[in-house]
């Protein structure tokens, strides 16, 4: 059976329609999925909506209807937008469904059986916007002096009857787990962390009873779970929990929890402290990416600068904005985007660069060998190429996609792309045509050749595009994993069968600009 691999995204708040964070995270976790895929892993990715809570509550009643008529409109917009970006998800849980209340019941049993929870009442300071509880010494100034939180949202003096999580309990645990290498990335998310539950961690407030949108409290109806109890369980919801199902055996625990870093916090220290009281393995990872801003500026609706994922994806075509965005951003930091940024690095990488070799090089096959693959006898600079593209492509990309640094991993690629570029500089296949046709063959062939190792490479990134290369080259849709690229015997295959390409099509139009708006 091949290594299982469970990725998991955070799940979104559909109280308004996806933004580009939400691509973000949506595109890398798609690209990670792909990638173990064509490694060989057996995969299980798992994205969605977390419906419950507060803020969907409020948000609903502002629009004068249900928070479930809000949640279905929204969570369908989450889910248009993650087919439309291609991603491969093999369940999009929404918190809304019934298996999803039964396993947020069954960890809270879990919990309270271990001791760990107790009816109390809690005073103190609520955030709606970032669902989370505050200490005051956590809170910071704003305008006219007012409290803000720690993510400079507005905060609420809550005062309710509740049920606690006894958090306190797990400080030496947690701090064990945070100081496990791998655990938690970036270094610099795990050092925050690792001083924040240094500084004590008190008991969190895990009920309330002011509203009723939730998951109700087992044996206290008139309580619903804290949000993020129920949302963090979806993790699990997804594999089967409380039962024992092949998925469950197979996936948990996950191999990586995809997040952003405004909530690592929810991720590394209340969802492994809710794990460990139920007596459950926590994730083996969880990383927390950075901010896409807009021109350097977050987006926000007073700013007016809120740009719809799916018309960037319109405008560019999806590859080209999954392309953009793990190849600018180092993964971990903040990015910025903008079009022009976005036509930039598109045009010179993918349509000068990457297109351009592609097209070069299977026009001149078809216009100047009739399209017919052969075997051919290499020299010493093609042996070069060919040992530095596989490189690249077999060893070096994948290396750096195992690290999650997608742009170093793009970064090796492209050299591989440059060097395929210098090389037939240098060859000169169109002068040799008159000179030496076998040479301007084998030249055109090692190219071809190193063509298919950059498009099985690429194909986590830019799906689409990459199998259209991997078509027009003739390569079987079943010798397209990472395994594949140490095999020639595909190539052989062809030659063999005197396979002939079609004058190909361009895949890689140059982007412009769209013309500003009136
Ligand atoms: O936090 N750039 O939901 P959410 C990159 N429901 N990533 C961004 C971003 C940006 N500008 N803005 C947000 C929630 N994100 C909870 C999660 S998980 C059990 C519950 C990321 O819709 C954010 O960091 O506010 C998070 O990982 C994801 O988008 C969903 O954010």
């Amino acid at each position: 059976m091949a290594d299982p691999f469970y990725i998991t995204t955070a799940i979104n708040y559909p109280n308004g329609p996806p933004h580009i964070g939400h691509a973000y995270e949506a595109i890398a976790a798609d690209v990670i999925a792909r990638f173990q895929r064509l490694r060989g892993r057996e995969v299980r990715f798992q994205t969605g909506t977390d419906e419950h809570g507060l803020k969907m509550a409020r948000k609903a009643e502002e629009q004068g209807r249900s928070p479930r008529e809000l949640a279905d409109e929204m969570s369908d917009r989450f889910r248009v937008m993650d087919e439309a970006l291609g991603i491969t998800f093999d369940r999009f849980i929404r918190t809304v469904d019934e298996d999803h209340h039964r396993a947020s019941q069954a960890i809270w049993r879990a919990m309270k059986a271990n001791g760990d929870l107790y009816l109390d009442r809690y005073e103190g300071w609520y955030s709606i916007r970032d669902e989370a509880y505050y200490d005051e010494a956590e809170l910071v100034e704003g305008e006219g002096g007012a409290r803000l939180s720690p993510q400079g949202t507005p905060v609420e003096w809550t005062v309710e009857e509740s049920w606690f999580f006894r958090l306190s309990n797990y400080q030496n645990k947690l701090l064990e787990l945070l100081r496990k290498p791998g655990f938690l990335e970036p270094e610099s998310r795990r050092n925050e962390m690792i001083s924040f539950v240094s500084g004590g961690l008190r008991d969190l407030s895990v009920s309330r009873t002011s509203f009723d949108w939730g998951v109700k409290v087992p044996g206290s109806e008139d309580h619903v779970m804290y949000v993020w109890v129920d949302a963090l369980t979806n993790y699990i919801t997804g594999l089967g929990y409380p039962d024992e199902t092949e998925n469950w055996r197979k996936f948990w625990p996950a191999d990586l929890h995809l997040i952003g870093k405004d909530i690592v916090r929810f991720h590394t220290i209340y969802w492994p402290a809710f794990l460990m009281s139920a007596g459950l393995p926590v994730p083996s990872k969880v990383f927390g990416h950075g901010f896409i801003l807009n021109r350097g500026e977050k987006e926000s609706k007073s700013l007016g600068n809120v740009t719809d994922p799916m018309m960037l994806a319109d405008t560019f075509g999806v590859d080209n904005l999954r392309y953009f965005l793990m190849r600018e951003v180092a993964f971990g930091q903040d990015g910025s985007y903008s079009p022009e940024a976005i036509v930039n690095r598109c045009n010179s990488e993918l349509a000068n660069s990457f297109g351009n070799l592609a097209q070069r090089t299977l026009s001149m096959i078809s216009k100047n060998m009739d399209g017919v693959i052969e075997s051919f006898e290499t020299q010493d600079a093609d042996k070069a190429l060919l040992f530095q593209v596989r490189h690249a492509c077999a060893e070096h990309l994948p290396r750096e996609f195992e690290a999650l640094s997608f742009s170093q991993g793009i970064e090796a690629w492209m050299q591989a792309v440059w060097a395929c570029n210098a090389y037939v500089d240098d060859q000169a296949p169109w002068a040799l045509r008159k000179t030496d046709a076998n040479r301007m063959k084998a030249v055109l062939l090692t190219l071809f050749v190193a063509l298919r190792d950059l498009a099985i490479a690429i194909q986590p990134v830019i799906p689409g595009k990459a199998s259209a290369v991997l078509d027009q080259l003739g390569v079987p849709v079943d010798r397209r994993a990472f395994g594949d690229l140490v095999d020639d015997s595909w190539f052989d295959t062809l030659a063999k069968a005197g396979h002939q390409i079609d004058k190909p099509n361009p895949i890689f139009p140059r982007l412009e600009l769209p013309e500003p708006e009136p």
